[in-house]
């Protein structure tokens, strides 16, 4: 996103992975490799895919954290259930990126939902995600799947007016995904909706890490403003993802419909539903919970999230 920030990489040492986000400023986290999986470089990025024993397998791609067994639950759930029950009748999702398949095994969790397209310009995220990640990959056996090996930007120009929801599950911010936290992108996305559509994107970086005001400009903040000139009402949720730099993960949402409101599901899950959805982190409380910020995150986010 900021041309002066290197793109991360992978770093591998003495049975560690470390992990020195761009964004997470004077800190890295590291991760014990009880087995190292999987590392190639693709056409794209950096892969690698270790077990260790507290968060079982783990993918990262460039160096970055993006999924690890035991708490993606918290990530996909968010990034899935806030907008599409947010929306009166999601039949129509893309999602950008999600290479791994988690946000796919949610989506298809919706009963409204007729189709599903993933775009993914990294081929092998989707292989090697089938062959180690099976919790996710399980994904892309819905029926209602169909995967476009294409970069995210083009895939829109061509699919104009298409979609209830677009979920844009991308890696970090500063490295191949750049291109998806620009006005750019969000023009075509806005222009990929259907009337009264809804965006979620994974926004990088938490107000924590934001507040220390080293990056400019910085994620949240840029992201919102572009939604702010394209959508009449956007939102910003906030989930807890042990693994991720600070153990927290923003997302911005937008929506084409004024009288969107994000704060509360639009439709209520009950008990019953959750359980059958097989649900471990998201219920309609947590919903209005994930839109609850601490006092600084609210005056930086702005009157409306
Ligand atoms: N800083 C970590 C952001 C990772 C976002 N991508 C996660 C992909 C999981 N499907």
């Amino acid at each position: 996103m900021d041309e002066s920030v290197p793109a991360p990489s992978t770093l591998i040492k003495d049975g560690w992975i470390i992990e020195c986000s761009d964004y997470h400023v004077g800190c890295s986290q590291t991760f014990r490799i009880d087995e190292l999986l999987y590392h190639e470089k693709s056409e794209f990025q950096d892969i690698v895919v270790i077990k260790n024993e507290l968060f079982g397998t783990m993918l990262f791609l460039d160096g970055a954290i993006q999924l690890s067994e035991r708490d993606e639950c918290a990530y996909h759930e968010s990034i899935v259930h806030l907008p599409l029950l947010s929306h009166p009748n999601p039949k129509s999702v893309l999602v950008v990126g999600g290479g791994d398949g988690g946000v796919l095994r949610e989506v298809a969790k919706h009963s409204t939902v007729e189709e599903i397209h993933l775009c993914e310009i990294d081929e092998k995220v989707i292989e090697v995600s089938k062959k180690y990640l099976p919790m996710t990959a399980v994904g892309f056996s819905d029926p209602r799947v169909k995967v476009h090996i294409q970069d995210g930007n083009v895939f829109l120009e061509d699919n104009k007016g298409k979609f209830d929801v677009i979920i844009t599950d991308s890696s970090d911010s500063s490295g191949l995904a750049s291109v998806l936290f620009e006005k750019p992108y969000h023009q075509k996305m806005k222009e990929a909706l259907k009337p009264g559509g809804i965006i979620c994107s994974q926004a990088d970086e938490v107000s924590w890490t934001e507040q220390q005001g080293r990056f400019s400009p910085p994620c949240i903040t840029k992201l919102l403003e572009v939604c702010r000139t394209l959508f009449p009402v956007t939102a910003t949720a906030t989930s807890n993802v042990p693994t991720f730099p600070c153990g927290l993960c923003t997302f911005v949402m937008a929506s084409t419909n004024k009288d969107t409101v994000f704060e509360r599901p639009l439709r209520k899950l009950t008990e019953r539903e959750a359980e059958d959805m097989n649900l471990q982190y998201y219920d309609s409380e947590l919903h209005a919970g994930a839109f609850v910020h601490p006092r600084f995150a609210r005056k930086m986010f702005g009157a409306q999230s």
